[in-house]
């Protein structure tokens, strides 16, 4: 039953990456800010035990295959809205796991979109929708786009979104909106995420604890943004008076490659690379050492090439404007991941 005037948010996925940042972000505006997480065998409660302690956030127990705990989710927090951030988000695992994907991603998304209709036809609701459903589609990708996934997971997020986001919304007039977001990284990213791995790595290797490390496809472009910048989108789509689909990118697009150029400058390394194909390697000059080397098992099956947003339309109606760009982005991670490293070190 509902005790308070505040508005109330459920958010599925709240342990992960954009969980958190969301999570602080509807608290400080004033949200009662509820979180479904599954049940894990280590502590799942890292990147939100401060707001957990301090009760800006309330915990249940739940996972988006088990239609049970969703039902009794949505009846013990009776949501305004709700954000849809659970998934299995890595898109190299969802090549060896692609019945799990879908099973979360897919039906698990039609299992919380029907409960919540049923306690709320006039909830809303926020879908994790991701630029890897417009895969080999050329760039710049934008609402109006084709969509032409090549992984598991771009098949089961497009499918979600065809099926619980658009035809939710025409066939039962339900506020539902996708969030069709590029690639967004930050400190809290999962540390297999390329992004992650390289500034990771880089600031060990930098102070002596790691001598090399190993990448797949280093030619594979992405429109890389910062996670806390994304978050606010997810709100304001939600408080639009029509429920409708954004595309959130930054309008840039770099190479991996160039991620680890530019995390060895923030870290104030100087490396160059040498030799083509599965045997190139990059080096460090002032050491002479081998830091980068390319592993096989890391390319994908099928790889989505570039991607490069162009998000006109959110800029005009919801006043988006990337407030970080690229190079700070890297900072902000090399950084965070060398403090990180020096701490566990003394
Ligand atoms: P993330 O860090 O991997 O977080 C995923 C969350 O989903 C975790 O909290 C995870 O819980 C939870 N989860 C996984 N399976 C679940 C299940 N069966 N039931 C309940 N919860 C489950 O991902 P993220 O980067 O924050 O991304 C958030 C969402 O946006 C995801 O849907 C992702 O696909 C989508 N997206 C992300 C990006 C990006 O660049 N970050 C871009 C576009 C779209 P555990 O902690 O227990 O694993
Ligand atoms: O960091 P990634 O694993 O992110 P990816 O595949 O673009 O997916 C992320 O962004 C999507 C939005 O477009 C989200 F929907 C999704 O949930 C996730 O957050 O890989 C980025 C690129 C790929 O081209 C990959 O082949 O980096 C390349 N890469 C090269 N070496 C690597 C590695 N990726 C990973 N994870 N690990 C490597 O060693």
């Amino acid at each position: 039953m509902k005790q308070t005037s505040k508005k109330r948010a459920l958010i599925t996925g709240i342990t992960g990456q954009d969980g958190s940042y969301l999570a602080e972000f509807l608290a400080s505006k004033g949200y009662a800010v509820f979180g479904m997480i599954r049940r894990a065998s280590n502590d799942p409660l890292v990147r939100v035990s401060d707001l957990v302690r301090s009760k800006k956030v309330t915990i249940l127990y739940g996972n988006l295959r088990d239609i049970g705990s969703i039902d009794r989710v949505i009846v013990e927090t009776c949501p305004d809205e709700i954000y849809n951030l659970a998934a299995q988000s890595d898109v190299g695992i969802s090549f060896k796991c692609p019945e799990e994907t879908t099973e979360v991603n897919y039906y698990g998304v039609g299992r919380l979109v029907n409960a919540a209709m049923k306690a709320n036809p006039k909830v809303r609701i926020y879908q994790a929708s991701t630029s890897e459903m417009f895969g080999k589609t050329k760039p710049p990708q934008n609402e109006r786009s084709p969509f032409a996934p090549v992984s598991p997971y771009g098949e089961a997020k497009l499918k979600a979104h065809q099926d619980f986001v658009v035809r939710y919304r025409d066939a039962h007039g339900l506020f539902i909106c996708s969030g069709i977001l590029f690639n967004h990284e930050s400190p809290l990213r999962g540390e297999h995420f390329v992004t992650r791995k390289i500034t990771l790595s880089m600031a060990r290797i930098r102070l002596g604890l790691q001598e090399s490390f190993e990448l797949g496809n280093l030619d594979a472009k992405r429109d890389w943004g910062y996670a806390k910048d994304y978050v606010e989108m997810m709100w304001l789509m939600l408080q639009q008076n029509k429920p409708q689909d954004f595309v959130i990118a930054t309008g840039e697009s770099h190479t991996v490659r160039v991620f680890f150029l530019e995390a060895a400058n923030a870290l104030g390394m100087h490396v160059s690379f040498k030799g083509q194909g599965l045997k190139e390697v990059a080096v460090d000059e002032d050491t002479g050492r081998i830091i980068l080397r390319i592993n096989k098992n890391f390319y994908r099956p099928l790889e989505v090439d570039y991607l490069l947003g162009d998000s006109a339309k959110a800029r005009r109606a919801l006043g988006w404007k990337p407030k970080t760009k690229f190079t700070d982005l890297v900072k902000i991670m090399a950084d965070a991941d060398l403090n990180q490293v020096r701490r566990k070190l003394t």
